[in-house]
């Protein structure tokens, strides 16, 4: 509540306050009965307003001779205060109805459904990556990291991929327009191999490495992309073979796909390794392993997958690292993440991961771990 102003101030003294008088009482009465919120500001603005009927007396005082000026202010404004305190009080007392009617009428039912969110899922190339390097870890190898934009030499040259060699030709490689003056050609790496040669160059066997990551090669068709994803692993320790290398993958694979699965070696040819073979798998949908009994599609009748490539190190690319196959054996191996993840989830067409369908990721996608 406002205080009278003192004396001094020029103010008024109680003895001057004015009796309340029939229009006033008529005003009061009319404040507290307003009904709305709504309509007591009606009021409000009716009376004390710009253009209010009060408002409009305060402004006529200067027409008053002064001895009656200072009296009639001073009962204005005590009329003023008395409205406003009125108006006051009834706006409380309307919002205070109102609240309690919304309390009395709004009733939150705590025993409802909550709302429904669709949780996210992760891609399942994200999800194969995180199986591959989980797989691989338990085997006892680590992460190791290279870029993606790479020298012509980590990409090709140290991985004993000669100069004329036809991958590094133009059609199946993304060279980069020069953008310095280092002399270097630069490309998008078009295999995971630079991780293991910059480990070679940079730490002593014995070591167990995996690369995962984007690779970039100039093919698009049905089977596939400009860009896809590789794991490739190395492991240099002396008195590591070629039946260690067997014995690795086929304990890898078991990891990977929750299952034990055949597996064979075929003899084939890689630059970078020597002996190299490809690792194929038992069906992992028909599980024949023959053919004998039908197989299916996906084996193409076989019984067996073609999966990935591996080999011993080549001695001139162990060279790198100034080691020696006779000192510092080690095998290597790579493979699609792509398709290691087709084959673990039933993914039937490789452009389905680069599509973004909600509908693929609602079926494919793996839920993540519940954060509670
Ligand atoms: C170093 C030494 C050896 C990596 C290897 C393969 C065999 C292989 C392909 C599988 C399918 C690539 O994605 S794919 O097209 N890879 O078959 N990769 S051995 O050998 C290395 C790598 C680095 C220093």
């Amino acid at each position: 509540m406002r205080s009278p102003k003192s004396p001094r101030q020029g103010g008024f003294f109680y003895a001057a306050i004015p009796r309340i008088t029939q229009g006033m009482s008529t005003l009061l009465h009319t404040i507290q009965q307003a009904a709305t919120l709504a309509a007591l500001e009606e009021i409000r603005i009716g009376v004390l307003g710009l253009n209010g009927s009060l408002t409009q007396q305060l402004k006529e005082l200067g027409k008053l001779p002064p001895e009656e000026r200072k009296a009639r202010g001073a009962a204005l404004n005590v009329e003023k205060q008395a409205i406003t305190e009125a108006i006051q009080a009834r706006k409380t007392e309307l919002e205070e109805t109102a609240l309690a009617h919304r309390l009395a009428t709004e009733k939150v039912d705590v025993t409802l459904p909550a709302a429904r969110y669709e949780q996210g899922k992760i891609h399942p190339l994200t999800a194969a990556m995180e199986e591959i390097a989980a797989a691989l870890r338990t085997l006892g190898f680590v992460h190791a990291y290279g870029p993606e934009i790479e020298t012509d030499d980590y990409n090709f040259t140290k991985l004993n991929l000669p100069p004329h060699h036809p991958a590094r030709q133009d059609q199946d490689t993304f060279y980069l327009n020069p953008f310095n003056t280092d002399g270097k050609t630069y490309l998008l790496r078009t295999q995971t191999s630079n991780v293991q040669v910059r480990t070679l160059e940079t730490h002593k066997p014995p070591f167990r490495v995996m690369g995962i990551g984007k690779v970039f090669r100039r093919d698009y068709d049905l089977t596939h992309t400009p860009q896809f994803h590789q794991v490739e692993g190395m492991m240099v320790e002396p008195g590591t073979t070629f039946a260690h290398m067997a014995g690795v993958l086929s304990e890898f694979l078991r990891l990977f796909f929750g299952q034990q699965l055949k597996t064979r070696l075929r003899p084939h040819y890689f630059p970078f390794t020597e002996p190299s073979a490809e690792l194929d798998m038992q069906c992992p949908f028909c599980k024949t392993s023959t053919g004998s009994n039908g197989g299916c599609r996906v084996c193409k009748f076989s019984g067996w997958i073609e999966l990935l490539g591996c080999g011993m190190v080549h001695r001139n690319v162990l060279a790198v690292g100034g080691l020696t196959p006779e000192q510092h054996p080690g095998f290597a191996f790579g493979a699609g993440v792509e398709r290691l993840a087709m084959l673990k989830y039933g993914v039937p067409d490789l452009r389905l991961f680069y599509e973004s369908h909600a509908a693929f990721l609602r079926q494919y996608g793996k839920a993540p771990v519940s954060a509670a």
